[in-house]
């Protein structure tokens, strides 16, 4: 299946947002910003709603999904929405009994370690994402313009919750069976390419207008071991996407020692988290792709004058890359004041403006 003639960026409504068109490259009328993690944590309506109920089942929910997605939306202006999921929602549909713990994250209590634990890998059934596809669809729906950006979570950074069981430090466990068994490594890789493109695939043809793949742990693998073990798959993930016509954005931390890895797949942009400064992070890929990034989000807590100064540095930098989506270096932080980020939002939008008269 391709994009119907229907899907947002197919019939115009997204076509000429400004977060499409600096994601293909171009500096528009606007400079767009949004925030990951935008969706949920910070938001007093987003606690609301969940009341205590089950993080996973709130993703599988289609009208509560939908409407966590665009509460950020409406309160700040953000310039595109957030699918409101998580990385590991397809290795639930896959049938493994992970779940996410208050406080803590994704966690699976008979991690995968072995050869043998390979065999509860089961394909992800495409019947399976129609929660998915659903909540998708109800969300673009009520955004008009405002595109909807679909998401997974990279191999690597699945993997690593499958064989650590839980949230880990520095991922040691993952890293020593990438060496000490490299085919179940490459098997359980592979898997994780699938299930996860998949489901960056529902959410495109749904109607999201770009992807981004999230491989959140990847700083603490080595440029080689990258090269050799994780770039193979993360490649893979990414071909799930071939022929749909929609931006891709690739986001890890840590990133610095691998970008030009980063800048060789099929992806349109680059997120940049807030340790490299966008004019290097842009030297150092030959300015060769848009960047997205990367506000300092612990100093979402700091003065607003000493806030401004940093958004004015980061803003200044990210000139030298081809476009820039104006975004935080990692996730908006929980106890986030939600009227800082819609002062940031505010700001942005008005600085370019006033930068261009
Ligand atoms: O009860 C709750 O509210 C749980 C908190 C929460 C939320 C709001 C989790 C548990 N996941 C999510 C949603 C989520 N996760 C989104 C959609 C909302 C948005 O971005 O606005 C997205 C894109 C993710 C992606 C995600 N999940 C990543 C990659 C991005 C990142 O922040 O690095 C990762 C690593 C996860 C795993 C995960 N899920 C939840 C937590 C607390 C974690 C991290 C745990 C850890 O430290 O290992």
């Amino acid at each position: 299946m391709t994009l119907t003639e229907q899907h947002p960026i197919m019939d115009g409504r997204t076509t000429s947002a400004p977060l499409v068109r600096a994601l293909r490259g171009e500096r528009g009328p606007r400079l767009p910003v949004w925030f990951m993690r935008q969706a949920g944590r910070s938001l007093p309506e987003y606690r609301a709603l969940r009341a205590g109920g089950d993080m996973l089942q709130a993703c599988l929910t289609p009208e509560l999904a939908s409407e966590i997605t665009l509460q950020p939306v409406r309160r700040h202006g953000v310039d595109a929405g957030i699918f409101f999921s998580d990385i590991v929602v397809p290795v639930l549909l896959a049938g493994l009994p992970i779940r996410i713990e208050p406080g803590r994250g994704p966690v699976l209590d008979d991690p995968i370690r072995s050869a043998s634990d390979l065999a509860r890998l089961r394909p992800l059934d495409a019947e399976a994402l129609e929660p998915i596809r659903a909540a998708v669809a109800l969300t673009v729906a009520e955004l008009g313009s405002t595109p909807l950006i679909g998401f997974g979570g990279a191999p690597f950074t699945i993997a690593a919750y499958l064989i650590e069981g839980g949230p880990s430090k520095d991922q040691a466990r993952a890293r020593a069976m990438m060496h000490a068994d490299p085919q179940s490594w490459a098997t359980l890789l592979d898997w994780c390419a699938d299930i996860t493109g998949q489901f960056m695939r529902a959410q495109v043809e749904a109607g999201a207008s770009a992807a981004q793949l999230f491989d959140s742990w990847v700083g603490t693998v080595s440029a080689l071991d990258y090269e050799r073990s994780v770039a193979p798959h993360t490649r893979r993930a990414l071909a799930h996407l071939d022929g749909l016509d929609v931006p891709r954005i690739h986001f890890g931390l840590g990133t610095d020692r691998i970008l030009t890895q980063i800048a060789a797949f099929d992806v349109d942009a680059i997120g940049i988290d807030w340790r490299i400064p966008l004019d290097e992070a842009s030297r150092v890929i030959g300015d060769t792709k848009p960047l997205q990034g990367n506000i300092d989000s612990a100093l979402l807590s700091a003065p607003w004058p000493v806030l401004r100064e940093h958004v004015d540095d980061v803003l200044r930098r990210g000139q030298r890359a081809p476009a820039h989506v104006v975004n935080l270096g990692h996730g908006v932080p929980p106890e986030t004041d939600p009227d800082v980020l819609t002062r940031l939002v505010a700001y942005i939008h008005e600085h370019d403006a006033a930068s261009r008269e």
